[in-house]
């Protein structure tokens, strides 16, 4: 799998040569490279953003850098690649699309700061037939400054989800969010020592009766799914 990360800020991306994606990188599941919208920017003070047209608060990324970074990747590959775009204002990144996003076999993220893009980069990819099409994707209801830090989670998310990422190729599908057992959140965890500052171990975890212990499971898992995030399946 390939992916293209493009932004004005690239050294935001350097945690991706880290932990569990530096890894995938390493062992060659993942190719990713990082570029610098600045260097596609063509006039003297290398801009790339203006002022939104109808007015309001804020500035707007040009489409003309974004143009000529997006055809610059896309010129360097055979196959058409998938267009992400990072944004408060689009598609739930969850881990259903997460999984759609690691099948794919060349992603382009397109990182936006100040207001974003201007809207017709990404109408331009949609209808082009050398592109395999334009996901607009928010990773929470919440805002930040850019779309850095989107991109990191949605490659995190999507690269551990290969095969051959994990040590243990089952635990990805085994974990909260996962379609797999239902939709509930994982109940809590416990390792030695047995008690730390006061605080036990459930009885039930050092029984080694996994009939009682996975009922338990379950019930804890329920039970804070109930508590937390009601707006999920639980069942
Ligand atoms: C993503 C971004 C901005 C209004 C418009 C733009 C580019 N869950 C999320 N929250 N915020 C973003 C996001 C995702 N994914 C996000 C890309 C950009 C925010 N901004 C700032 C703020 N308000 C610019």
């Amino acid at each position: 799998m390939r992916i293209d990360i493009v932004s004005i800020f690239p050294e935001y991306l350097a945690p991706l040569e880290l932990s569990l994606v530096g890894k995938a990188r390493e062992a060659g599941i993942v190719d990713i490279r990082v570029h610098d919208l600045r260097e596609f920017a063509t006039d003297k003070h290398r801009s790339v953003d203006d002022t939104p047209y109808g007015g309001g608060p804020g500035m707007v990324m040009l489409p003309e850098p974004w143009g000529a970074a997006l055809d610059a990747i896309r010129t360097s590959v055979e196959q058409p690649p998938v267009l992400v775009i990072p944004s408060p204002s689009g598609y739930q990144f969850d881990q259903e699309a997460a999984a759609e996003v690691s099948d794919i076999e060349h992603v382009v993220i397109a990182c936006g700061r100040y207001e974003g893009i201007d809207s017709r980069v990404a109408e331009h990819y949609a209808g082009r037939d050398d592109w395999a099409g334009v996901r607009e994707y928010s990773i929470g209801d919440y805002v930040l400054a850019g779309g850095e830090a989107a991109a990191l989670a949605m490659v995190e998310a999507a690269v551990r989800l290969k095969p051959g990422v994990l040590g243990n190729a089952d635990s990805a599908v085994d974990d909260s969010f996962s379609k797999v057992d239902g939709a509930a959140l994982e109940g809590p965890v416990f390792t030695r020592p047995p008690a730390w500052r006061n605080l036990e171990v459930p009885d039930v975890l050092l029984s080694g009766d996994h009939a009682r212990i996975d009922a338990w499971r379950r019930q804890q898992a329920e039970e804070r799914t109930r508590a937390r995030r009601p707006d999920l399946p639980n069942p």
